[in-house]
């Protein structure tokens, strides 16, 4: 037990160590530990989670750490538990979203801005809310980024040997309440969310040719699915930029996201899409997920998948002011389609190829390498922050299109026309069980060394492996990241347990044709992918692991 002097009043802060014991299962997955609301609820489980990283990290003298979630059902309770740890394991300052509230890519912000030293992020992302949903937590690092894997998986090895956490006795902070107050020996400032990370927005964009645009008559719907993104999208979208009230749909942060997943795919943002396809639709629909790191771009008639939209955001993104003559390069996952990658051999930058996860991108962005990153899963991102960010990627958007006077179609097949199309899926089996699924990835591992030659329909396999990444910065490897094949005509599948799912084990399996200029760059995907889905069904056998012939959610 240690003793502290609380400065000028020569009060003591006592430290009080709560003995306990590690908790199986504390592996930090895609981004951060992700579990059902009722696990982190048992006594103990988020504090074995906290101290751990608190051992791993070690807060030096005058550290600060940024604290802030989407907001979902448990977020204050656990805010409040980690105030008062951060206070017993020497942190000076705690800066704090207002309600607890900070976006993903707004902490990432403040993290930088304020200097901190890292950052507890408390989110399932697109994961659903509520007594009986999920919770997480995530630690960022000093540049704003994910905790690389030499972080987390000490954190792991943390998590189970255990055998005390920290705190300190004290109440409750308002975390409604702006401004400072004192915590133990502690500064903790409770922030606006919106505010600094709005000011960033102004930064990057041209605001005044969106604001001309909005006035001539230029319409949006931003859904923000009852998350995060809400306050956000208000001010920067409605406030600052002079759309109409109302442009702005479930912009109120709910502890459930009003019972819906805040994923925005076209199954969870149907509403949106629909609107999009119909007599009524703006000239843009954009959506953001639970913690506002995604993002979902519709043109009137025309769904823009993740992957092409970092491929025409890349070859678009001079025109915003903050990245004029300065795009060094651009990364994407290796799942993401390459569409990304046939800008940058046309601009004549490197293009890097990642494993899943934003974290990967961290070395490349702080080592000036790539200038825009994205990934299917409906990331998009730069160098400003070190999170995918939705919103971001939504005013990219708005600032090409008002500087271009063009529509969302238009830029489309503008692009299609020069660099050919990546026809793109991902095909999604949910809650299947997990030792089903590692059977199906294990049978899929064993089959690669003879599956080249192979024949699977008008197919023949030319390559296929499981993919592995040295990190061209920092030199580490990762291994395993996911299953490729690659077919002789170029198209390819991959197959990928994801690492962010909190029931059973969900499958994704990913397909990707490319065809050139001359070719058909204006047909129905699913039918032109058909050769893919078949291929992809037999190498697999997806109906036999899984006991489904179809997917849950294709995207
Ligand atoms: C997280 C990571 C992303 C990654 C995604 C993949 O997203 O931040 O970088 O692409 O997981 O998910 P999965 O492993 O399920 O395929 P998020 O938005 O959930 O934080």
């Amino acid at each position: 037990m240690r003793r502290n002097v609380l400065l000028g009043e020569w009060v003591l802060t006592e430290i009080v160590t709560v003995p306990t014991a590690p908790f199986d299962g504390q592996a930090p997955g895609t981004s951060g530990l992700r579990k059902k609301v009722r696990v982190f609820q048992q006594a103990n489980y988020a504090e074995n989670f906290i101290q751990s990283v608190f051992d791993v990290v070690k807060p030096q003298p005058g550290a600060a750490l940024v604290i802030g979630g989407d907001g979902r059902f448990h977020n204050r309770t656990v805010i409040q538990q980690a105030i008062r740890m951060a206070a017993a394991n020497g942190y000076a300052r705690v800066l704090v979203g207002q309600g607890g509230i900070l976006s993903t890519p707004a902490a990432s912000h403040v993290i930088r801005k304020y200097g901190a030293s890292g950052g507890l992020i408390l989110s399932a992302s697109h994961n659903p809310g509520g007594p009986d949903e999920d919770f997480g937590i995530k630690y960022n690092i000093a540049n704003g980024g994910p905790a690389p894997e030499s972080v987390t998986g000490e954190i792991l090895a943390r998590t189970r040997e255990i055998a005390f956490w920290l705190t300190i006795e004290a109440e409750d902070i308002d975390l409604d309440r702006l401004g400072e107050v004192t915590v133990g020996d502690m500064t903790v400032e409770v922030l606006d969310p919106v505010a600094d990370y709005a000011d960033l927005m102004e930064q990057l964009f041209d605001f005044d040719a969106i604001r001309k645009a909005v006035s001539s008559g230029f319409t949006m719907r931003f859904d923000a699915m009852s998350a995060v993104t809400g306050p956000y999208a208000m001010e920067i979208l409605e406030n600052r930029l002079g759309f109409a009230p109302g442009t702005v749909v479930n912009g109120t942060p709910l502890e459930d996201f009003g019972g819906h997943h805040p994923d925005p795919n076209l199954i969870h943002a149907k509403e949106l899409y629909d609107l999009m396809m119909g007599p009524d639709a703006p000239d843009i629909g954009a959506a953001s997920d639970g913690d506002g790191d995604r993002n979902l771009i519709i043109g009137r008639g025309r769904f823009i998948t993740p992957s092409d939209s970092l491929a025409m955001l890349a070859a678009n993104i001079e025109i915003a002011p903050a990245y004029r003559g300065r795009l060094s390069g651009i990364a994407r996952s290796m799942p993401t389609s390459a569409a990304a990658d046939r800008v940058a051999e046309a601009l004549g930058i490197p293009c890097f190829e990642t494993p899943t996860g934003w974290k990967f991108f961290g070395n490349l962005l702080d080592a000036g390498k790539v200038t825009i990153c994205g990934e299917e899963s409906a990331g998009t991102g730069s160098d400003h922050v070190r999170e995918k960010d939705g919103l971001w990627a939504v005013l990219l958007w708005l600032n090409i299109l008002a500087v271009r006077d063009i529509s969302v179609d238009q830029l489309a097949r503008t692009h299609w026309a020069r660099f050919g199309r990546n026809y793109y899926a991902r095909h999604d089996y949910e809650a299947v069980d997990s030792a089903a699924a590692a059977t199906l990835m294990d049978e899929l591992k064993a089959r690669l060394p003879t599956l080249a030659g192979e024949m699977f329909g008008s197919l023949t396999v030319s390559r296929a492996d499981s993919f592995s990444y040295t990190d061209p910065v920092d030199h580490s490897v990762s291994e395993n990241q996911g299953v490729r094949v690659l077919f002789e005509d170029g198209s390819r599948v991959v197959f990928r347990l994801s690492g962010t799912g909190t029931q059973g084990a969900t499958l994704r399996v990913y397909l990707e044709r490319y065809e050139p200029a001359t070719g058909a760059i204006d047909a129905e995907t699913g039918v032109m992918l058909e050769p893919q889905i078949a291929a992809a069904h037999e190498i697999a056998g997806i109906a036999h692991h899984t006991g489904r012939s179809a997917p849950d959610v294709v995207t």
